[in-house]
This record gives structure tokens, sequence and C-alpha cells, in this order.
């Protein structure tokens, strides 16, 4: 069993790689789980921005939420939950887990750090900029909704770890309301929230 270490907190990009666990049937140890956690000297030896998540694998220290799942991954290949290295199905997990991180939830976090996160100081802040952010996460998700009017999920069309990243991006795009008109991905948050081990908070 591999020892593994998860830097969290309720319901930050966390969330991903606990939901990730629980379908790996893994078991971690949690570190961290206050608020405190982000200005700790363990989770900035993790984690060079001291964000989370963060983990310790076997000893070894891995940060991104998205990297953090895959090696969860593949670390239990007899589970499926990923394709193997070299594989299409890897290629595609890869090219989704893009899409989802740099052409949708980069205009989330972008609006979140200019309307009330915590990391800019309020006189960096640029407000206006949540509506032009708005129009580029909805033009990415007419895409991957027009995807999902054919398929129930993103590889091999069954569920992946694949579906674990990218539908935590489309149901934040749901909690800040960008969501209403694509039936699509509605359904696949359903699907998502269906299943026992999801982590995914509705609005
Ligand atoms: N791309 C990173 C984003 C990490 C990130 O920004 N995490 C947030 C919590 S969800 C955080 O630690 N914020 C604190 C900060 O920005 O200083 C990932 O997916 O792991």
């Amino acid at each position: 069993m591999p020892r593994i270490q998860l830097y969290e907190y309720a319901n930050t990009r966390s969330a991903r790689c606990r939901w990730t666990l629980a379908e790996a049937g893994l078991e971690y140890e949690s570190v961290g789980n206050t608020r405190d956690v982000f200005a700790s000297d363990a989770l900035r030896a993790v984690h060079p921005l001291a964000k989370l998540p963060a983990a310790v694998i076997d000893g070894r220290p891995l940060f991104e939420s998205a990297a953090i799942c895959t090696a969860i991954a593949d670390l239990v290949p007899e589970r499926g939950l990923v394709g193997r290295s070299g594989s299409w199905s890897r290629a595609l997990h890869d090219q989704w887990v893009s899409f989802a991180l740099t052409e949708m939830e980069c205009w989330l976090w972008s609006t979140e750090l200019n309307e009330f996160d915590f990391s800019l100081p309020s006189e960096q802040r640029v407000p206006a900029i949540a509506e032009p952010n708005a129009v580029l996460f909805r033009r990415s998700a007419t895409a991957l909704d027009a995807v999902l009017a054919d398929v129930d999920y993103l590889v091999e069309n069954r569920f992946t770890v694949t579906d674990i990243i990218v539908g935590f991006t489309v149901n934040w795009g749901q909690s800040d309301g960008l969501l209403g008109d694509f039936d699509h991905l509605q359904r696949y948050l359903e699907r998502l929230r269906g299943r026992e081990h999801c982590t995914l908070v509705s609005a």
C-alpha cells in the first residue's frame, strides 16, 4: 500500500483528490484541514506557492490537483480510473484535463481572485474582469456541452478520473451561475453527484 498524505481543506481543489482516493480505495493521512494550513511551513515545503492541494506519496512531494489525481489513479491500474501512459485513452485524459484547466477553470479562478479571494490586495483587484471571464468560460462550456450530448463520460464513455477533474470545474461554473442553459452539462453533474464518493458540493 502506498503511503499518502494529502494537504487539504474543505471544498478547495483538494476535493478532487479526496474523491479520487475514495474511488481508488486508498487510505490516506489528511494534513491540515483548517484554514491555518495555508500559512504553514509544512505546506510550503511541499508546494512552492503554499497552495492546496498538495500531497506526499511514498515520501515524494507532488502538487497540482490534476497531477495528484492522475498519479493516484496510476497507483491502482486494476480500478481503470485512467488509461495507461502512452495509450490513446491517456491522450484523451490529458486533452480534457488541459481543456478544463486552461479553457474553463482559469476564467473562474480569475473572477474569484478579482472579486473576493484572499490572494490579491483589494487595490489590485479588477472586479470588472468577471464579465469577459464569464463570456470566455461559456464559450468553452458550449463546446463541452456539445460533446456531452453524445456521451455520458469523457474518456471511453465510462467514468474515469478525467470526470473527477473536469467535473469539479463544471460544478464551479454552475456555482457561479454560468451553466443555466447547458442541459448536457447539468445532466453530467447529476450523473457525477449520483456516485457514492462524489465530493462535488451543489451551489
Ligand atoms: N492549479 C492549482 C490551483 C491551486 C490553488 O490555487 N488552490 C487554492 C485553493 S482551491 C489555493 O490554495 N489558494 C490559496 C492561494 O491562492 O494563495 C491546482 O489545481 O492544484
